[in-house]
């Protein structure tokens, strides 16, 4: 045999799978240089590539719901962003165009892990002005502490003082001590009359100036009583079911008018000044009111709702004849006759709000005394006939003034007090 040897040639499969070889380990190189880039810059910076970076509002969190198409598709998550709230999301409808939602958390981690902001609110506009009083008076308000609280009847308690001295004497209405008193101011001073814890209504002085006239409401159905001014000596003039009020004496103090409704409306009746023979003087169907004596005994005026709005009318005691006083249909009420000259004082609302007037008792010569935005009301002259004594509203709650007669000058608070001051009577 014979040994004739030579190197075996390479098969055509052998060369092929070299070639294949070579091509995958070219191809795992670039690969995995390729990926080993790709991470360095992830670890750079890890939003390099990232198409939803991570929301400037870090109370959203951003939900990727997209399914990735390739490596740059791929969702961003970002945990520290996440809130620290333990609330739950409430997904509001909004979504972007590359369908990311964005999701708001509630509540919102401002309550937990964001600082407080403060709102300063700054105030604009001009401040309302206080209100200016307006008419003749010119006193300041005064706050006059209020005293007597627990005076009653058949006392005389000083409560207070006038805001300046007054001549002769005036009774008034107060709420001081609770329930409507009455008091009395003279000079310096104030004392209770009446201060029983029932309503009282217009006190009025006799002529004598020793008994005071007034309508208690004790019973329930208001009753014409007399009292000594120092709340002695109580008496009682009517006694029934009605409504008695609204008492006056005639200028001799003989007689005492007075406005009842035992007719069913209230009429003007005259009776004794003892409360005996009483006899109805008016006899509309309406009401008939507020009677007030002209100072020669022979008249009275009155305010009546007889012609729709209250009206003044004087009456002749000796012929009966009615005569109205004003033509107009505003209300015109509270009449009081001077005792010096047939002039009548009275209040009415004819120029928009309720003033103070005068007018001769035959109708002529009418003349406005305030002007004001405030309700001034119940004339009552001074026993000379120079002044006028009225309640006003215009420093917030009633008040008691004066002024002159027939001008209206020289206002000037009397009576005042937190509390209402009203319904003066003057007498000597
Ligand atoms: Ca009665
Ligand atoms: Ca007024
Ligand atoms: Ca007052």
């Amino acid at each position: 045999m014979s040994e004739n040897s030579s190197p075996r040639p390479r098969s055509s499969s052998w060369r092929y799978g070299s070639v294949a070889l070579n091509i995958f380990t070219l191809c795992c190189c670039v690969s995995t240089v390729w990926l080993g880039g790709y991470y360095a810059l992830l670890l750079v910076n890890p939003y390099s590539l990232n198409p939803f970076p991570p929301p400037s509002d870090p109370t959203q969190i951003v939900i990727a719901t997209i399914t990735p198409t390739s490596i740059f598709d791929f969702p961003s998550f970002t945990p520290s962003l996440a809130p620290t709230s333990t609330g739950t999301p409430t997904l509001p409808p909004a979504t972007s165009t590359r369908g990311v939602t964005l999701a708001s958390v509630s509540p919102s981690p401002a309550a937990s892990s964001l600082p407080l902001q403060t709102a300063t609110i700054t105030r604009t506009g001009s401040v309302v002005p206080s209100p200016t009083r307006q008419g003749g008076a010119t006193s300041s308000i005064t706050s006059t502490p209020v005293g007597g609280a627990t005076a009653t009847k058949g006392t005389a308690a000083p409560t207070s003082a006038p805001n300046t001295s007054i001549s002769g004497r005036m009774l008034f209405i107060s709420n001081r001590n609770g329930a409507d008193g009455i008091f009395l101011a003279s000079g310096t001073t104030i004392q209770t009359v009446v201060s029983d814890g029932f309503k009282n209504q217009k006190a009025m002085l006799s002529p004598d100036g020793k008994k005071v006239l007034y309508a208690s409401n004790k019973d329930g159905d208001d009753e014409i009583d007399t009292v000594d001014l120092d709340g002695g000596n109580a008496k009682a003039l009517t006694a029934n079911t009605k409504s008695d009020v609204e008492a006056v004496w005639s200028p001799d103090g003989k007689q005492i008018a007075y406005a009842t409704n035992t007719s069913g409306t209230y009429d003007v009746w005259i009776m004794n000044a003892d409360g005996t023979g009483g006899s109805q003087i008016t006899f509309s169907p309406k009401d008939d009111r507020a009677p007030t004596w002209s100072n020669d005994g022979k008249k009275l005026a009155f305010q009546t709702n007889r012609d729709g709005t209250w009206q003044i009318y004087v009456i002749d005691l000796a012929s009966k004849v009615e005569t109205r006083l004003i033509n107009n249909s505003a209300n015109t009420q509270n009449p009081n006759w001077s005792p010096t000259k047939n002039v009548i004082a009275y209040d009415s609302d004819q120029d928009g709000n309720v003033e103070l007037y005068v007018i001769n008792s035959d109708g002529a010569g009418e003349q406005r005394l305030t002007n004001n935005a405030a309700v001034d009301s119940n004339p009552w002259w001074s026993s000379d006939g120079a002044k006028v004594a009225f309640q006003s509203s215009r420093n917030g709650n009633l008040d008691i003034f004066m002024m002159d007669a027939f001008s209206g000058a020289n206002a000037i608070l009397l009576l005042t007090g937190s509390t209402d001051e009203k319904m003066p009577s003057w007498g000597k």
